[in-house]
């Protein structure tokens, strides 16, 4: 199977006439559509890839979540569950993106509740204070938006159009959580300290989002080649830490890298290096809550059983109404 990073090797002539036509409309910056032909490769690279992103945002509720009943205030505890619900609507926005490329949402989901499919390594993390919900809308909100952006222009037109919607709602997420941390950093000492304390455990978590580095990142470069990739998941960890230190000083928080300074020649931050051990433990399956997430994900899909037949079964009963009708 030929792919643009490929056609160096592969004269056009020896091109079928699909791959030529698959290959311009890249080239061209238009749109694969689901009816259209594909690589095998690039289809199975979006499915991984989308399908994980779907089950990023279905087991990230789960860490806010925890604190929709312990809101301090009404008004925090309709917000928060508004964010949450809105993580359930990516997901399924992102399941459906997924099954126009032939998966179906039960394979999706026997992947995710076998502990196969993987899901971003962020949310293997707890959220013991309130202050939690600040950093992660201000960091791995921030840190979505910056990954993100970018993918709206994917070459696949049912994720780029997906990831539109996403972003704006993620730039609403991002706020509110910069909001609940100034407000913290407005507060007691105490609270400063808590706000703080949040910050220092999801900085470096935040940061290794964004995927190994470039030398150890198998993907990107072809997934670049497809333009289902536009960026490197180096320079978007660094376009995000560029992102930070301004609103970090508006917030009057440190970021917790005593090696993170301005180079003049480079034109941007230089920064100490990520626990790339850390991450790849959590990618196995060791992070603090893993094997909860993964539980909680499993008794939830079993619970609601009754939910799925009970709408299949109206749905069939619909099907036989109409077909009666005509
Ligand atoms: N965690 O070759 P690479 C949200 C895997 S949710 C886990 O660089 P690629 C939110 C990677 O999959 C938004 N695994 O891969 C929700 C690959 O594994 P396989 C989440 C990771 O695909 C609720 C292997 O490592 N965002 O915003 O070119 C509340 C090698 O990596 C991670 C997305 O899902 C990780 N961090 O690039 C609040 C974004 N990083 O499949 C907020 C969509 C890498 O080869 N995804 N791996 O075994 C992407 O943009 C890309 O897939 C990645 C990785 C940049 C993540």
């Amino acid at each position: 199977m030929t792919s643009p990073a490929d056609l160096t090797l592969v004269s056009n002539d020896e091109l079928s006439d699909e791959e030529r036509i698959f290959n311009e409309l890249i080239a061209n910056e238009q749109r694969i559509e689901p009816r259209d032909w594909m690589p095998d490769a690039y289809r199975k690279t979006l499915i991984r890839q989308i399908s994980q992103h779907a089950h990023s945002e279905i087991i990230g509720m789960q860490p806010e979540g925890n604190w929709i009943t312990r809101a301090p205030s009404l008004k925090r505890k309709a917000i928060l569950m508004a964010k949450v619900q809105d993580e359930a609507g990516h997901g399924l926005y992102l399941y459906s993106a997924a099954q126009t490329l032939g998966i179906t949402r039960d394979e999706m989901m026997d992947q995710l509740i076998s502990g196969k499919a993987k899901y971003s390594s962020i949310f293997n993390y707890p959220t013991p204070t309130w202050a939690d919900m600040g950093a992660i809308g201000w960091l791995v909100d921030g840190a979505a938006i910056a990954n993100q952006v970018p993918l709206c222009r994917a070459s696949y037109g049912p994720y780029g159009r997906a990831m539109v919607r996403v972003c704006k709602e993620e730039s609403f997420h991002q706020r509110q959580g910069f909001e609940i941390l100034l407000t913290l950093m407005q507060g007691s000492e105490e609270q400063k300290r808590m706000a703080q304390d949040a910050v220092n455990r999801w900085y470096w978590p935040s940061l290794a989002m964004f995927g190994p580095p470039d030398d150890q990142s198998p993907n990107s470069a072809q997934s670049m080649a497809w333009k289902i990739k536009r960026f490197t998941n180096d320079e978007l960890r660094q376009r995000f830490v560029g992102m930070l230190v301004p609103q970090a000083e508006i917030l009057g928080v440190t970021l917790p890298d005593p090696d993170l300074k301005w180079n003049d020649e480079t034109g941007e931050y230089d920064m100490g290096e990520i626990d790339w051990d850390e991450f790849f433990q959590v990618l196995r399956g060791n992070g603090p809550c893993n094997a909860e997430r993964l539980e909680r994900r499993r008794t939830a899909h079993e619970e609601g059983a009754w939910v799925r037949e009970a709408a299949a079964e109206y749905a069939r009963k619909q099907a036989l109404k109409t077909k009666a009708v005509a």
